[in-house]
């Protein structure tokens, strides 16, 4: 939890989810950095009695005007460009499938296959958290590279753990990869991220970072 609550974004799990905030942080100093000189520019124009209803061109204005823009953009496009490849980086110890249904969700593990419903909120112990406990987690080794392949039984769904910074879509009839590295034990949760129907919001997910030996 940061200074502002649950507003921002979670701390992160993983490499990648630390790459992310980054990136966000860097976009966010290109934002704020137009936001006021727009805002300085626009109280300029309000402020004074310069007039150019005589001006034709201004070729050196253009110029700067254009190449200035440009230069930011590129910017924030090469920093863009290497977190998407990234993203795509794949050297995995090992592999796990979950596959999306209406509504839970069910895994292929190295050590085991089984579904993983929600528990309902009038059976759930205390200190947990109502809609996002699952009667079955997720183990993974933390300090592994693992892949995460998933895909869907029916409709689409989409496989999430904001935390871990992992979002991807599980289409029916197709197998998406992404990896999954975790920094540190603990137990990271994350929901459907795709409408899929009455119970989108009742289908958590939990996966479980334990250490390798215990795995
Ligand atoms: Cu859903």
């Amino acid at each position: 939890m940061n200074f502002w609550g649950q507003l921002g974004l979670y701390d992160p799990a993983s490499p990648i989810q630390e790459e992310m905030i980054l990136f966000h942080d860097h976009a966010m100093v290109l934002l704020l950095g137009i936001f006021s000189f727009v805002c300085l520019i626009g109280m300029k124009l309000l402020f004074n009695k310069f007039s150019s209803r005589t001006m034709l061109e201004a070729q050196t204005l253009e110029t700067v005007w254009t190449i200035i823009p440009a230069l930011l953009l590129i910017w924030l496009a090469l920093p863009s460009l290497r977190l998407l490849y990234l993203l795509d980086e794949q050297n995995s110890s090992m592999i796990i499938k979950s596959t999306g249904h209406q509504w839970y969700w069910s895994y292929e593990t190295p050590v085991g296959n089984f579904d993983s419903y929600m528990i309902p909120t009038d059976s759930l112990n205390f200190g947990e958290y109502n809609l996002l406990e699952v009667d079955n987690r997720v183990m993974v080794p933390y300090n592994v590279n693992t892949s995460v392949i998933t895909t869907s039984a029916d409709v689409l769904h989409a496989f999430t753990i904001p935390s871990v910074g992992m979002k991807m879509d599980s289409v029916p009839g197709r197998l998406n990869f992404m990896n999954m590295y975790l920094n540190w034990p603990g137990v990271y949760y994350g929901q459907c991220s795709e409408i899929c129907g009455a119970n989108h919001s009742f289908m958590p997910i939990v996966v479980e970072a334990v250490n390798v030996k215990e795995f």
